[in-house]
């Protein structure tokens, strides 16, 4: 096993004892998967050379808000103050452990002073945003507690939401659940130029799911069904708020919408059929409007809406709901999670998500310009590796969930994850067979059991049955993985890529037909869903910045187990 920086596990593991969040809750297959740190480093310091359009102080911190009538609970919180920069760089959401909406221009110069106050590391990473490796997050800088990371990078993106959230290794899927995450919205003149609505037209709905005990306050990970299928929590809250209700005029919106949710996939529907006009993906807008019966939203994906209440009656009402669909999570598992969790939300079932309420009449509305924005499209001719794409190989064991056969390993390269600065590449996520414990020689198996984690049951595996049982239900070949495999939202760090094509093997079309008109794939995206026995083709700029960049499963349990990896751009 290479030397892993487990830094902020091993620092962790000293914090035991300190606030609510330490160890006690940590199951002991977690504990067990403890390894030797490397050297640590020190938090990035401000650079005299760099000078900020934009200054924020951010802190996370432990705080507790009223989110359920009784108790107040306990949450982890972004908290940030504007030092230098225009007015409106900062939204709080009032009421919400989210922390605060933060908006930059095109071409800004910011910096952020980012304080770690919470009794364990943590780091922050700017999702979809285009930085330096150093301004990334990566997990080798989580800090200990009481440390400062000074980010300083300049907005390279096009208008887009993104989303800054904690990126320790085996901690981030802890940690946003608890509250750390916020939106980051930036603009340009292109966008500006097309007169979307804006102010109080354009709503940030976040998306997550959560589950709260009988003194409301948070459950996290209690079996290990719970981590191998990702967190799904028995109640939507939208904005960090429950039974979310938007008030609206007779008029267009725009609405920004994140899954920031550890591992819940949603199929967004409104409820009276009408569709859904996207205007925009993870990486902004789209050439032109595109009108869909429905849209896949996986964690970490977002979506730019356009919605029309023009001519709707003051008093009506019409609800987002996450329409019915089958085949993201193992069948044995979508059985359990209906009956053994007693869960109110099945994963794939059909329930509401919030609503819109029509509280006054106008005549005026935006109408919905039939040009977006340009898209430069990449072709195979533009890729140094037309022929032989980097692999993306998925697999998903009884103990281990793998990108390309191994857990994360800071400095365990392979040779295709080296990328030349500069290049264009073809990448291809697909499912493999490895972490089904046959085939291909159990490779996936071997390397994913980690120092003290047994394969035979145990750890609270014994709802999904033992090595042999798992095998059963992986099977081989064009079936293969049906019962086992799993969707998962692969999301790359760095710059955004674009969507080639999808391919789906016959096995899975029954599943497949209940998703397939839902993805939005003609946009810029930095996560895309691969459902089962899904092949996804991907074209991705490497261009700008030298260093190490994570490319991993958004579903954030999945995550800290290790489905993670990283690029060298070198
Ligand atoms: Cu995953």
């Amino acid at each position: 096993m290479p030397s892993s920086i487990h830094l902020s596990r091993r620092r962790f593991l000293r914090q035991t004892g300190l606030g609510m969040f330490a160890l006690a809750g940590v199951p002991a297959w977690v504990r067990a998967m403890t390894m030797a740190g490397g050297p640590k480093l020190s938090p990035n310091k401000a650079s005299p050379a760099f000078a900020p359009d934009v200054e924020i102080e951010l802190a996370a911190r432990q705080s507790s808000v009223s989110i359920l009538p009784g108790p107040p609970t306990r949450v982890l919180q972004y908290a940030a103050r504007l030092v230098k920069g225009p007015e409106g760089t900062l939204t709080n959401l009032p009421g919400s452990y989210l922390g605060p909406l933060i908006r930059l221009q095109k071409g800004q110069k910011v910096r952020i002073h980012f304080r770690n106050e919470l009794a364990e590391p943590t780091i922050a990473h700017w999702h979809g945003m285009h930085v330096p490796a150093l301004m990334d997050g990566h997990p080798m800088y989580a800090m200990d507690p009481g440390e400062t990371f000074v980010y300083e990078f300049e907005v390279l993106n096009r208008a887009s939401l993104n989303i800054y959230h904690p990126h320790p290794h085996e901690l981030t899927g802890r940690q946003v659940y608890y509250g750390l995450a916020g939106g980051i919205l930036v603009n340009d003149d292109e966008e500006a130029a097309l007169g979307l609505p804006v102010g109080e037209y354009e709503i940030p709905i976040v998306l997550q799911d959560r589950r709260f005990d009988a003194d409301n306050q948070l459950v996290y990970v209690r079996h290990m069904h719970e981590k191998m299928m990702g967190f799904h929590g028995d109640r939507i809250l939208v904005n960090g708020r429950p039974d979310f209700t938007l008030e609206v005029a007779s008029r267009a919106y725009r609405l920004r919408i994140m899954n920031g949710s550890n591992a819940r996939i949603y199929k967004l529907g409104w409820d009276d059929g009408t569709p859904l006009t996207v205007l925009g993906t993870d990486g902004g807008l789209l050439e032109t409007p595109e009108v869909k019966p429905y849209v896949m939203l996986a964690p970490g994906e977002r979506l730019d809406v356009w919605a029309d209440f023009s001519g709707r009656a003051v008093g009506s009402q019409l609800v987002m709901r996450s329409l019915p669909f089958s085949g993201a999570l193992p069948v044995m598992a979508r059985r359990m999670m209906g009956e053994m969790m007693h869960s109110a939300l099945p994963p794939g079932s059909d329930y509401p998500l919030f609503t819109v309420r029509v509280s006054r009449g106008v005549s005026e509305s935006p109408s919905l310009p039939r040009r977006l924005a340009k898209i430069s499209r990449y072709t195979l001719a533009d890729t140094a590796n037309p022929d032989k794409p980097v692999p993306l190989e998925i697999s998903e064991g009884p103990m281990s969930m793998l990108i390309n056969r191994r857990p994360y390993a800071h400095d365990d390269l392979q040779p295709f994850e080296r990328i030349p600065l500069g290049s264009v590449q073809l990448l291809e996520i697909f499912h493999g067979h490895g972490g089904s414990g046959h085939g291909d020689g159990g490779e996936g198996m071997a390397h994913g059991g980690g120092p003290g984690m047994g394969m035979h049951g145990g750890m609270g595996m014994g709802m999904m049955g033992h090595r042999g049982g798992m095998g059963m239900m992986g099977g081989h070949g064009g079936g293969m993985g049906m019962m086992m495999s799993m969707a998962h939202p692969i999301h790359l760090h760095g710059q955004s890529f674009q969507i080639v094509s999808r391919t789906v093997s016959n096995a899975t079309m029954d599943d497949y037909a209940s998703v397939r008109d839902g993805f939005v794939d003609s946009g810029w995206k930095d996560t895309v869903l691969a459902m089962p026995g899904e092949r996804i083709r991907l074209i991705k700029p490497f261009q700008d910045f030298k260093g190490l960049f994570m490319y991993h499963c958004h579903n954030l349990e999945h995550e800290d187990m290790g489905m993670m990896r990283e690029f060298s751009i070198e």
